[in-house]
């Protein structure tokens, strides 16, 4: 079953936390620090494989966590960074932050990768703090916590050629007989529900991949029919074959059908009204076929339009090949990728970082008697911040002050004792002169 469409959640690995510890020597009653750095999390990294076609995998699974880095070890070693987790998606998938809806990557090369979850930093052990004035520091850094977030992965078709219709004019027939593709075929509307892909191979060594989209209806671009799902394959395609049923099966006007399917790619994207189109005037084997082509062209013709038409029968497979030559022709003058400009080109590997810089404003308001500071690189400080030590607290008193909260807080009115909130943490105001 080909699906398009799939929801994860990815975390990369939280930091080891650093080790507070001392050397401990015979004879030494006191050691200098020995705590070492806690290693770093694992990151979550998606690599695009060119053997998958599908997002099915991610069905069944959902949660993609890396490790977390090893604690800081004895006698000032660094503890061991986690492996990163690689995650094969197949080429062609754009990567959508959930909460942003922000395009993270669009994957579309073998072994492209991006980062999607930073794993955490190790924290500093104890080592790291000595001072002249403070040799034997009792401060070390809890480990940073990995990035986490939910990720929508979308996969459009990468076909060269998508086969576009209404429903029942026979664009699944015309894919079986040009490729190894078995879509299902049908005398009713919407047999095909999703995709098919199959590579055609044209006789003269050239090939390339089609596929056989669901029907269309009108209002297909408001999302009728499931039309937004089937519109975006086709956004992708460097061609469309607009399949048209000139025995005009159902009593429908071949050329109406032609315009309103025209309409409705144009509202949906406006840029495929300019992608390159071939028609295939299908079931040209018929009674009334070659009159209904005839007023076809003659309609067109009225309004002054150039387009390429291929007559055939996908059923008795009678002018096929001209068209797939023609097609084949078409592709080599059209380059590689159509231009989708609302995706962000990616370098090879980009790191995304959900945290704030360091170093960012803090506001100040208040619920009532108690002040809340607002700032997501205080809240990250106090997650680094082991507080059962004194020393540990220090500091990070020592950075609020630096940082100019003790003094804004004092100017919006914080008096001794007055609860202060920072995150979940609570502590109380100490005026110090
Ligand atoms: N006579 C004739 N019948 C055809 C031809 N091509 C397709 N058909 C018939 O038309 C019907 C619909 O064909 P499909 O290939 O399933 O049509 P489709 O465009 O894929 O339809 P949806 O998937 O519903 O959008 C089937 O009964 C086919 O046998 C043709 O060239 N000549
Ligand atoms: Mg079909």
């Amino acid at each position: 079953m080909f699906v398009d469409k799939a929801k994860i959640y990815v975390k990369g690995g939280d930091g080891g936390d650093g080790l507070v510890a001392f050397r401990r020597e015979k004879y030494v009653p006191e050691g200098g620090p020995a705590g070492g750095d806690g290693g770093d999390g694992g990151d979550v990294i998606f690599r695009v494989d060119e053997g998958l076609r599908t997002l099915v995998d991610f069905r069944y699974q959902k949660h993609f966590k890396a490790q977390r880095g090893e604690k800081g070890r004895n006698k000032s070693q660094h503890g061991a960074n986690a492996d990163d987790m690689v995650v094969r998606v197949p080429p062609g998938t754009v990567v959508i932050d959930d909460d942003t809806q922000e395009i993270i990557a669009d994957l579309t090369r073998h072994g492209q990768e991006v980062i999607v979850a930073k794993g955490g930093r190790g924290g500093r052990g104890n080592t790291r703090f000595a001072t002249p004035n403070n040799p034997a520091p009792e401060i070390a850094e809890n480990g940073e916590e990995g990035v986490e977030r939910w990720v929508v992965l979308e996969l459009k078709v990468m076909a060269d050629v998508g086969l576009v219709g209404f429903p029942s004019v026979g664009k699944s027939t015309l894919l079986s007989v040009v490729s190894g593709a078995k879509p299902k075929i049908g005398a009713y509307h919407f047999t095909t529900l999703t995709p098919n892909l199959g590579v055609v191979e044209v006789g003269d060594g050239r090939s390339f991949v089609m596929a056989d989209l669901p029907g269309l209806i009108e209002g297909a671009h408001e999302g009728i029919g499931l039309g937004h799902e089937f519109l975006r394959h086709v956004e992708r395609t460097r061609i469309i074959v607009h399949v048209v049923d000139m025995a005009a099966t159902e009593g429908r006007d071949p050329f109406e059908d032609w315009v309103k399917i025209n309409d409705e790619l144009k509202l949906y994207n406006a840029k495929l009204e300019e992608r390159p189109q071939i028609v295939a005037a299908n079931k040209m084997d018929m009674p009334g076929a070659e009159e209904q082509l005839a007023e076809f062209k003659r309609k067109l013709a009225e309004i002054g339009k150039e387009v390429d038409i291929y007559p055939i029968s996908a059923l008795s497979r009678t002018g096929v090949q001209e068209l797939l030559y023609k097609v084949a022709d078409k592709l080599e003058a059209i380059p590689e990728m159509p231009m989708v400009d609302e995706l962000v080109e990616l370098s090879e590997r980009k790191v995304y970082r959900l945290e704030a810089e360091e170093g960012e404003d803090f506001t100040i308001r208040r619920e009532n008697e108690v002040f809340v500071v607002d700032s997501p690189s205080i809240e990250k400080l106090i997650k680094r911040t082991n507080f059962s030590t004194h020393e540990s607290v220090m500091r990070f008193a020592r950075i609020l002050r630096k940082k100019g909260v003790d003094q804004a807080l004092r100017e919006r009115g914080a008096k001794d004792g007055q609860t202060i909130r920072i995150g979940d943490f609570e502590f109380e105001f100490v005026e110090q002169e």
